[in-house]
């Protein structure tokens, strides 16, 4: 076990406060900081004049701080190529965690431990609105973590975050350098909610947990900057009550007011030791500390106040959801069911299929926000199309998809780097429909660890080496031995998978599939008894494909209602077109019950 995960189950935790606030406090001139060029970044001073943070951390741990920050919260190459520096992000980042650790050094004691925090910052560039690509801004945050790691820190603090695709992408180069020096840290992902009551990109409290959760590396997830504590209570509060992991809460010293172009902090600390108080004892904060305008006075009175307390049991509910950018979706709903658009796929709209041909991508984002209006909870995306490049088709709409549509999407395709490159940009998280056991398990080699990797949800047909399942039995064999997998092999959870259990067409008038839908349902009502946290999917236009328009949003939303019954929670649907059953004509609701149930009291076609 890791000793600051087994303090943090015994007593709160308390970190240092500001960084840049102590270091200003300094009167620091361009000399210390190396000349006019570097005048301003902090990072640097850990070459030209590191007596200046070292200073700051003795402070703080003598203040009574268990842990403090690395001075690299821009230490990554993205922002030190402000300076021309960006070639120093390794050796600066390290440089930080060896001063820190030498501070911390003096201070541990067996009873009372310190710790350093690598601080990983925002950096300055949004990728959800396209300012850097995946890859650049993994390997700036690889090169930051590494360096981090190697000058010895206990832990990561990815902080401040802004855009939940940033937090996303520095957890997946966590993961690879964890992997890569095969040891792991603690790690805390903290984010940064603004006056408006979202993250900069206008991301709510439990879509920035939805997003977080699924990732095996993280142990803490917490808010810190923008406001003073007051203002974070509601979000605070949520994330008590939500979060599987330990809350950390670092509020500024209120809400700056700008004297003289200078921001000046005024709560005292008494009062944001009233308020971090409150926290721990009414909520369950778990981690506790300061961000801008917090001085060793006000880590001083924290320790004196709640620095022993014992943390209070909270007694959290996590609901499994997806995300868009914007909010969290449930991935079940009473009345069931979620409902997925099915209109924004080229395979299942003629409609969406000419205007990808044409590639009017703008249009397409109009399909998506119109499903939205009608109703629909998550979107199916699907564009591929023969000769066609899917990938980049993938990324135009993506693109677009990510900030102009307000709910999660489902990511519908075969090819593996089409997924993946849809995962990488968005910042939410998607499902990815779907996998098969059709050739074996390569299907489930490849798409799980993207999966897994990104923090997906997935879907799994019900189709084995033999085809598409046709009975209930056979159906629920292959949902076992894929649950089998997903869960043992490849280190997923029960709620992260989607059964989808198939359906044939009830239109071919092929005596063979007169009872493919009573075979879907039952096969649904197996799958829900044996595995109660798994979700459940149908394509349910399936059933009706070859018949009548008409007949076929009545068939379609007969079927729909008795998949319901039978404990389905997502529909792939054309929102607009299903009907509750009480508005559809009573003679037309029977004949088609009687061609689900295979009734046989109707003529076959
Ligand atoms: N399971 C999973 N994914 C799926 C399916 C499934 N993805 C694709 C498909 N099946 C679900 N989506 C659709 C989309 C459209 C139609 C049916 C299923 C459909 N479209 C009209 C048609 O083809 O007649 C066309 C309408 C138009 O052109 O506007 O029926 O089962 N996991």
């Amino acid at each position: 076990m890791n000793q600051f995960l087994d303090i943090l189950k015994d007593r709160i935790i308390l970190f240092d406060g500001a960084t840049g606030t102590n270091l200003q406090m300094q009167n620091l001139t361009a000399d210390d900081f190396g000349g006019e060029e570097y005048n301003g970044c902090n990072e640097y001073l850990l070459i030209t004049k590191p007596s200046a943070m070292e200073k700051v951390h003795v402070d703080f741990l003598k203040a009574g701080a268990d842990v403090i920050e690395t001075n690299t919260f821009g230490s990554a190459s993205i922002v030190l190529a402000e300076y021309n520096l960006q070639d120093r992000a390794y050796e600066l980042s390290k440089l930080g965690a060896e001063l820190a650790k030498k501070c911390v050094r003096d201070f541990s004691t067996p009873d009372k431990p310190r710790f350093v925090a690598g601080s990983i910052g925002p950096t300055t560039k949004l990728p959800s609105l396209g300012h850097i690509d995946f890859e650049s801004m993994r390997k700036a945050f690889y090169d930051q973590m590494a360096g981090l790691f190697d000058g010895g820190a206990d832990l990561f603090c990815i902080e401040t975050c802004q855009d939940i695709l940033q937090t996303k992408i520095a957890l997946c180069a966590a993961q690879d350098l964890f992997k890569d020096r095969k040891k792991k840290i603690p790690v805390i992902v903290s984010v940064t909610v603004e006056m408006t009551g979202t993250m900069l990109m206008g991301t709510e409290i439990n879509a920035a947990l939805t997003t977080i959760e699924p990732f095996d590396i993280v142990d803490v997830v917490g808010m810190n900057c923008a406001t003073g504590p007051k203002e974070m209570s509601e979000n605070i509060r949520f994330l008590c009550h939500n979060s599987p992991k330990p809350v950390f809460c670092m509020p500024n010293a209120g809400i700056p007011e700008n004297i003289g172009g200078k921001a000046h902090y005024h709560l005292s600390p008494d009062e944001l030791t009233k308020w971090l108080s409150h926290f721990s004892k009414d909520f369950g904060v778990n981690i506790v500390g300061g961000c801008c305008g917090t001085t060793p006075e006000h880590i001083k009175s924290l320790a004196d106040h709640i620095g022993h307390l014992n943390p209070r049991g909270r007694e959290w509910n996590y609901v499994p959801s997806v995300s868009s950018l914007y909010s969290a979706v449930p991935m079940h709903i009473e009345p069931a069911p979620i409902i997925i658009g099915e209109r924004t796929n080229a395979n299942g709209s003629k409609k969406f299929k000419e205007l990808l041909i044409a590639e009017d991508y703008d249009s397409m984002v109009s399909m998506g926000k119109e499903q939205v209006r009608e109703g629909a909870h998550v979107l199916d995306v699907c564009v591929a199309y023969v000769g066609r490049n899917e990938a980049r088709d993938m990324e135009e709409v993506i693109k677009r998809f990510n900030t102009q549509v307000s709910i999660p999407l489902m990511i519908d395709s075969t090819e593996y780097p089409v997924i993946e490159k849809a995962l990488q940009m968005l910042g939410s998280r998607a499902i990815v429909n779907s996998i098969n056991l059709e050739d074996g398990e390569e299907r489930l080699e490849k798409v799980l660890p993207l999966c897994k990797r990104y923090g997906a949800a997935v879907v799994a047909l019900t189709i084995n080496e033999d085809g598409m399942a046709k009975t209930r039995e056979k159906k629920f064999e292959i949902a076992k031995r894929i649950h089998n997998l997903v869960v043992n092999k490849y280190g997923m959870r029960e709620e992260d998978l989607i059964f989808d259990t198939l359906t044939f067409t009830l239109g071919s008038g092929d005596e063979e599939f007169r009872r493919a839908g009573i075979e879907t349902l039952e096969a649904i009502r197996l799958i829900k008894t044996a595995f109660p946290k798994v979700k459940t999917l149908l394509g349910v236009s399936n059933i009706s494909f070859g018949l009548n328009p008409e007949a076929r949003h009545v068939i379609n939303s007969v079927f729909l209602h008795y998949a319901i019954e039978a404990g389905l929670d997502m529909a792939i649907v054309n929102a607009q077109k299903i009907k509750p059953l009480y508005k559809i004509d009573e003679k037309e609701r029977e004949l088609a019950k009687q061609l689900i149930f295979d009734e046989r009291k109707y003529r076959a076609a």
